[in-house]
């Protein structure tokens, strides 16, 4: 037997962090593209103990980090190296910087992991592995298989489930922007239902696709196909998902969605301004009116939580004013405000870069912290405007309002939305008295 530990480095506890915290999903798909004689142990540091990287009994280490947690894991990576274990690191971050995660790490894997993880084990028993693993986003998902879901920490709140990947615009901000060749994929629907299948009264069940319902006339008949398939199967558990501003204008998709159990879709908004918009390149949501998306979406009983992004060159100090107005012009159930953060590897990150405003200290690059230098306003400015929008939703008034909006028609939402705002005031007041170290405005 060999062993592996994967490991999910952090230096962050999520626990009560999030409003939503669902599981990730990268090492479970990993673990189930891996030989019968691994002993596979995982290690979560997001939600549970701290991985020790001093005694740990592993001959071979994979990891996979996010942008604030890479510290962490090339101080993981560091003692391993000492210690004379193999290591591999995969995800968004070392897909950016190969070259950094090579001064710790002995292998890479850039892009789609399944692949690249079959060459790398095969290379690790053959005793000599690469540098560098690229893994293709346009290769079908026929044979990808559901995530070994035993190795997910129980200390999630809710199961994440995919049933796509790929994404084929460019945000400037959005991470998938440093994957080469993206497409748009689906995953076989007799292994997402296979998936779905296994899931013990989840309760509720996130869809972490970038966009559930596809780009193209084929996509959204394939997503019918499915929707019904899991109507059929009559899941007790409900679900949310995220999806592009599209769906309003697909009736048929978003009644069979609410029937398959959708109760809530996210919805990319990031800004309601133009200019905004035209700097992080969604040229595809410019002229669109968010309330009759909105109210197209309440037809049909499912909530929206609105994502927007806060610091964009083009807000000044009264864009909060301006934020709260839009979203209440337009109900959104859920608004969510995440800072504008330069992602290492995005147009974003290229762009701000040139004029010195990046922030490299990886712990603090988080979208719940301000990291960039800001144009119009300094970073205690910033906490306080995203503060007064969240205020502006996440108090007693707001809550009755939308409390009552889905009381009589759908009960289902309430006691979510209830826990959501209570977990998110939690969070708030965490993160408040956190300290991430120095600042770079
Ligand atoms: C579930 C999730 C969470 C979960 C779990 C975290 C995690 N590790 O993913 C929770 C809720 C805890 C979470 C929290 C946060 N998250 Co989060 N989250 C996600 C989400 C929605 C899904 C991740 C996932 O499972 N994807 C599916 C898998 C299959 O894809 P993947 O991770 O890319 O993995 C593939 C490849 O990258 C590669 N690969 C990955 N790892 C490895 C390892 C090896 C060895 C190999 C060979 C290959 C490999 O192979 C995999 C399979 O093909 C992503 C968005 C997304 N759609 O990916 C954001 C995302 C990962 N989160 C992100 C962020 C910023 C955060 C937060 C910092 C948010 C905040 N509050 O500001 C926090 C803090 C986390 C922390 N403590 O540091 C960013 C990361 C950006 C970056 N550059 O790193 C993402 C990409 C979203 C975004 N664009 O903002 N998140
Ligand atoms: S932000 Fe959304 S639409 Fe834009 S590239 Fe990323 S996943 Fe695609």
């Amino acid at each position: 037997m060999i062993d592996l530990a994967m490991v999910y480095p952090s230096r962050v506890k999520e626990t009560t962090g999030e409003e939503l915290l669902y599981s990730p999903l990268a090492l479970a798909y990993l673990a189930r593209h891996t030989p019968s004689h691994y002993r596979v142990t995982a290690h979560d540091e997001y939600v549970g103990a701290d991985f020790d990287a001093d005694h740990v009994r592993a001959d071979v280490v994979a990891v996979s980090a996010i942008t604030p947690g890479i510290t962490r894991a090339y101080a993981i990576a560091d003692r391993l190296r000492q210690r004379g274990i193999k290591t591999i690191v995969g995800g968004a971050h070392v897909s950016a910087l190969p070259d950094e995660a090579l001064q710790h790490f002995d292998s890479v894997c850039v892009g789609e992991g399944e692949g690249p993880w079959k060459q790398f084990l095969q290379d690790f028993e053959g005793g000599s592995v690469q540098p560098v693993y690229r893994g293709r986003m346009d290769v079908p998902l026929d044979g990808l298989r559901a995530p070994r879901r035993d190795l997910i920490h129980e200390n999630y709140q809710y199961p994440s489930v995919m049933t796509s990947r790929g994404c084929p615009h460019g945000c400037s901000f959005c991470y998938l922007t440093v994957f080469q060749n993206r497409k748009y994929r689906t995953i076989p629907h007799d292994t997402v239902l296979w998936d779905l299948d296994s899931l013990r009264n989840p309760g509720i069940v996130i869809v972490t696709d970038e966009n559930f319902i596809g780009y193209s006339v084929a996509d959204v008949e394939d997503r019918k196909v499915l929707l019904e398939r899991m109507i059929r199967r009559g899941y007790k558990f409900y679900w949310g998902c995220q999806a592009s501003t599209k769906l309003a204008s697909e009736p048929e998709l978003m009644d069979l969605m609410y029937r398959a159990g959708c109760r809530a879709v996210f919805l990319g908004f990031e800004a309601i301004d133009e200019e905004g918009l035209a700097q992080i390149n969604k040229g595809h949501n410019i002229g669109l009116d968010y309330q009759q998306v909105v109210a197209r979406l309440h037809e049909h009983k499912l909530a929206v939580i609105a994502s927007t992004i806060y610091g964009l060159d083009s807000h000044g100090a009264d864009y909060p004013d301006k934020l709260i107005a839009a979203l209440r012009r337009c109900k959104a159930d859920f608004p969510r405000v995440f800072f504008a953060t330069a992602w290492p590897g995005t147009p974003f990150f290229a762009e701000l870069e040139k004029e010195g405003r990046v922030n490299r200290d990886w712990d603090q690059v988080r979208k719940d912290l301000p990291s960039i230098q800001f144009k119009n306003f300094s970073h205690e400015e910033a906490v306080a405007g995203r503060k007064r929008v969240l205020d502006a939703f996440f108090n007693i008034v707001n809550m009755s309002r939308t409390i009552a909006r889905w009381a009589p028609r759908e009960r289902s939402l309430v006691t979510t939305y209830v826990k959501m705002v209570v977990r998110n005031r939690i969070a708030e007041a965490m993160k408040s008295r956190r300290s991430y170290g120095p600042t770079v405005a």
